[in-house]
């Protein structure tokens, strides 16, 4: 007799697949495009002035990791394939577009896009490079850049509830009135929490009000980046004492020397090398901002290996394994049988994978296991 399989429906979030997107803000000559080529290795023109013109750039980077140097170092593959994330430059922010009506709408159309937002504070001395509020200040700068976040917020907040308030004047049907007055109440309390200046990224949510509340793309939403864009012989740790300005679980502070990293990106690595020895900088600030930026967007690594290709796939963080299958193809969800899982250590201990199949590190998974990041993951399907 044969036994039935199982179906298992596709998880909405496929869409993982995709690379998860960062929007770069901050104020006109915070060096948001200098940071933007440096994390690139791109070209896009810098300016002393900022032009008012709205220029958009973006790049898709790899996410270096490690792990995947050393699974490729191991199966020597056709292929290898990184996590990726992309970047989007976005000319100026200034202060005060966040009242009167909002942002603009093509700017604010394409902030609202990313999944999160780096925002490049100036931190560098360079007297040649004018700033908009006349002098370097990297805490005012944090503070004004968050309290625009909040006022777009805010504005757009009291819109919809004003909108919600005349429907809910005219009757209507009963379903439709309890949706209403259910959203009246969410938006009510993110409002509540704006006026406190607390950021709907700290505010607790269901995950149906975070999935209902995408559709409105709320800018203190996102997972945030503050970038300190400081001097070629700035300390980085300068970033520590920044820490306190926005708090929160979804916000990191770090430090990058802009310039000299968007120089070096530029440079062959043997050239590199020698820079670096010179700055006495151990490693390229770079590798270290882009790893940052993926770990906010709360997403992590699960990887494939085999002859053809060595891949890193991402998932967001608590992602089950029939919900990893999916990243991977929906058939693999759908005909989900098993997975076969191993910590990246103990493969690497083990040295082969049949070598840890005989030490029992290879274990055997059912749908609800919670992948871990660095897993390395065979799905067993049958459709
Ligand atoms: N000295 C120094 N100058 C920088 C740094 N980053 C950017 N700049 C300069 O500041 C100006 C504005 O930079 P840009 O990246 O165009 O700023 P954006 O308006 O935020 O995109 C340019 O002249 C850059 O060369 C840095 O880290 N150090
Ligand atoms: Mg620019």
């Amino acid at each position: 007799m044969e036994a039935k399989l199982q179906r298992f429906s596709v998880p909405e979030f496929c869409w993982y697949n995709d690379f998860m997107k960062i929007g770069i803000i901050g104020l006109p000559n915070s060096g948001k495009t200098t940071v933007f080529n440096a994390l690139t290795r791109g070209e896009a023109p810098t300016e002393a002035y900022s032009s008012g013109r709205m220029e958009v750039h973006t790049a898709v980077v790899h996410v270096p990791d490690e792990r995947v140097d050393r699974l490729a170092a191991m199966y020597r593959p056709k292929k290898v394939t990184y996590a990726t994330v992309q970047y989007t430059d976005i000319a100026g922010l200034a202060r005060g577009m966040g009242e009167a009506g909002g942002l603009s709408g093509a700017l604010l159309n394409e902030i609202s896009q990313n999944d999160a937002l780096l925002h490049v504070v100036r931190a560098f001395t360079d007297p040649n490079v004018l700033h908009p509020e006349g002098d370097v200040d990297p805490a005012r700068d944090i503070q004004i850049m968050e309290t625009e976040l909040l006022l777009n917020d805010m504005t757009i907040i009291t819109n919809r509830l004003e909108r919600i308030a005349s429907r809910l004047g005219k009757g209507g049907d009963p379903k439709e009135r309890q949706a209403l007055a259910e959203e009246k109440a969410l938006l009510e309390r993110l409002l509540a929490a704006l006026e406190e200046e607390i950021p709907v990224r700290e505010v607790e949510l269901s995950p149906e009000e975070e999935k209902f509340l995408r559709g409105f793309a709320l800018l203190s939403q996102k997972p945030l980046l503050i970038l300190l864009n400081i001097d070629d012989d700035a300390d980085e740790r300068v970033a520590e004492e920044y820490q306190d300005i926005v708090k929160g679980e979804h916000v990191a502070v770090a430090a990058l020397r802009g310039k000299l990293e968007a120089e070096l990106a530029q440079m062959e690595p043997e050239e590199a090398r020698e820079f670096l020895a010179e700055f006495d900088i151990p490693e390229p600030g770079l590798s270290r901002i882009i790893r940052l930026s993926y770990k906010l967007l709360r997403v992590h690594s699960f990887f494939t290996v085999g002859e053809d290709e060595v891949r890193a796939w991402t998932i967001p963080v608590g992602a089950t394994a029939v919900e990893a299958a999916a990243a991977i193809h929906t058939d693999l969800a759908r005909g989900f049988i098993r997975a076969e899982v191993v910590r990246f250590e103990d493969l690497m201990d083990a040295g082969s994978m049949a070598e840890a199949r005989k030490r029992g590190t290879l274990r055997l998974e059912g749908k609800d296991y919670v992948v871990q990041d660095g897993d390395i993951v065979h799905i067993r399907f049958a459709l």
